[in-house]
């Protein structure tokens, strides 16, 4: 179902063997995804149309900068079509090494991205969520789309840098190149990333937002986090149910119960 054209594992891009927070190998994958023209065309333009009308008075607040629509498969059906295509949550599973599932709080589930020229169209940040799939759905202008901006070291290093400098060393950041018809898996949770400027064109990404089946307690969404965009009865009964199914899932897999067999220290 994907070409793939570009894939980088997540220790070739921090330079950490080991990340604990990680739930995949896969830092990011970027591929030619073949999903229908006439969906994704569909999508734009209801996305365009929902755009002028709802979100232009509330965007001086935005959070990290960025201007978008959120839950974004509840406004346009054909998003949720995709975001639960069975054969897509395969292949990104299977480019990830570890089973994906769409993200289960509808506000953060999905997302459309706006960016506009001369704008930062989004701060440098670390995801919510472990995966996030970005499917550009238009570029304009002599940047075909930009790029997204990834700090190839551990994200806590970079953060560091960034209070201590003000910016990240620019060689050292990767660029992965937006452009329609790709779309780029990332574990955008444990890579420290932002989105180039535009000078003269515009880009329209589509965000399907995922996390790991065996692990979904890898997650920086925390409630305070949703609360930055959402407000609280918005995000409240599914936080609080999926805590509880959270809470199950460790104890099923014994995670926080005492080792079974006492161990005899030397
Ligand atoms: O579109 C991009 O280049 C990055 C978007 C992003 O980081 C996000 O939506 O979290
Ligand atoms: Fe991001």
């Amino acid at each position: 179902m994907l070409d793939v054209l570009e894939q980088r594992t997540l220790s070739d891009i921090t330079g950490c063997a080991h990340d604990v927070e990680a739930v995949s190998p896969l830092g990011y994958a970027r591929y030619a995804h073949h999903y229908p023209g006439d969906l994704l065309d569909s999508i734009l333009s209801e996305a365009r149309r929902l755009a002028e009308h709802e979100w232009e008075a509330r965007s001086a607040d935005r959070y990290l900068g960025l201007r978008h629509l959120r839950a974004a498969h509840r406004a346009i059906p054909a998003v949720e079509t995709l975001m639960h295509d069975s054969r897509r949550l395969r292949a990104l599973s299977e480019l990830a090494g570890v089973e994906l599932e769409p993200y289960p709080i509808t506000r953060a589930a999905s997302h459309i991205n706006f960016y506009r020229p001369g704008e930062v169209p989004i701060d440098h940040h670390t995801d919510g969520a472990a995966m996030v799939e970005l499917i550009p759905l238009h570029t304009s202008g002599s940047a075909q789309g930009g790029a997204t901006l990834v700090h190839q070291g551990p994200p806590e290093e970079g953060r560091w840098l960034l209070g201590q400098e003000g910016a990240l060393p620019a060689g050292r950041q990767a660029e992965i190149p937006q452009r329609v018809g790709h779309a780029v898996l990332m574990q955008g949770r444990r890579l420290l990333h932002s989105a180039q400027v535009l000078d003269d064109g515009e880009r329209i990404t589509l965000v399907l937002v995922m996390r790991s089946a065996a692990e979904p307690w890898k997650d920086g969404n925390s409630l305070a986090r949703l609360l930055l965009d959402d407000p609280l009865e918005a995000v409240h009964d599914e936080w609080l149910r999926d805590q509880q199914y959270q809470a199950r899932l460790h104890q099923g897999a014994g995670k926080w119960s005492v080792p079974a067999e006492p161990r005899s220290d030397p």
